[in-house]
């Protein structure tokens, strides 16, 4: 998709990393900076990616397996990418999402050891080319997330994961930056939240002025 005009920004992490109360300063900030920004959230962020979501995260669905879970996921991605990421990147506009591509490689692949190399191939059909730009991971110990996490109230069907489950989301998540370290900004989670939203507007401060300059 090479007449893309806009700039894509994903927010990752692992369990109670902070992305939902981070999103509401980061959005006021790229709206300061006069950038008219789209958000959504995965899976869901369109009415078939949100029924979507419920399934994926019912915890009474124990019985749906790994291979379901991908498709799932990349069957709420591929709505959202063509229903609203797309023709707002093509329109100029900015899109912030709560996740991404990177969250099938880390939960699907690292966590529950889906082949990398089927998880590319969906992301090259499902996605269409669509990439973020700048994928902010807010990376913190899985004790500590966990810990943040377990005063929610019931837990979702992912939830109720090991930690081995999720240090090897973590690891994963540390090997994608790694890999795209120009894409990636790994951000120390386990800041206090201003802490936080201070190094991510940097980030995009970053993306914003290599756009204007
Ligand atoms: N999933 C997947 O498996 N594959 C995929 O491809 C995709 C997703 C796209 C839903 O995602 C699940 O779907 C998720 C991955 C899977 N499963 N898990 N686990 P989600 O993003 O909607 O849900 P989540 O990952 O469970 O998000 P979360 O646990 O809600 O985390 P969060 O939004 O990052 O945390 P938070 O709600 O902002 O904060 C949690 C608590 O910590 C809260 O009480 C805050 O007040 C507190 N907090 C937040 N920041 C701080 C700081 N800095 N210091 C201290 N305390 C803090």
């Amino acid at each position: 998709m090479s007449s893309l005009r806009g700039k894509f920004i994903s927010l990752e992490g692992g369990e109670g990393a902070g992305k939902s109360t981070l999103l509401a300063g980061l959005r006021e900030y790229i709206g300061q900076q006069g950038v008219e920004l789209v958000s959504a959230r995965e899976p869901g962020g369109t009415p078939l990616g949100e029924a979507v979501r419920g399934i994926v995260l019912d915890p009474a669905l124990r019985g749906l397996t790994a291979e379901t879970e991908l498709l799932l996921m990349f069957a709420s991605r591929a709505q959202l990418v063509r229903e609203l990421i797309a023709p707002a990147l093509h329109a100029g506009r900015w899109v912030l999402c709560d996740r991404f591509a990177d969250a099938s490689y880390a939960y699907q692949g690292g966590g529950r050891g889906q082949p990398m190399a089927r998880i590319a191939e969906l992301e090259h059909w499902a996605c269409a080319g669509v990439k973020p730009d700048l994928t902010l991971l807010l990376d913190l110990p899985v004790a500590t997330g966990r810990a943040r996490a377990a005063g929610r109230g019931d837990a979702d069907r992912i939830e109720v994961e090991t930690d081995q489950f999720f240090e090897r989301v973590r690891a994963c998540y540390r090997e994608l930056a790694a890999a795209e370290p120009d894409r990636f900004r790994v951000i120390d989670a386990s800041q206090p939240p201003a802490a936080v939203l201070l190094a991510v507007t940097r980030a995009v401060a970053s993306l914003i002025d290599g756009v204007r300059a």
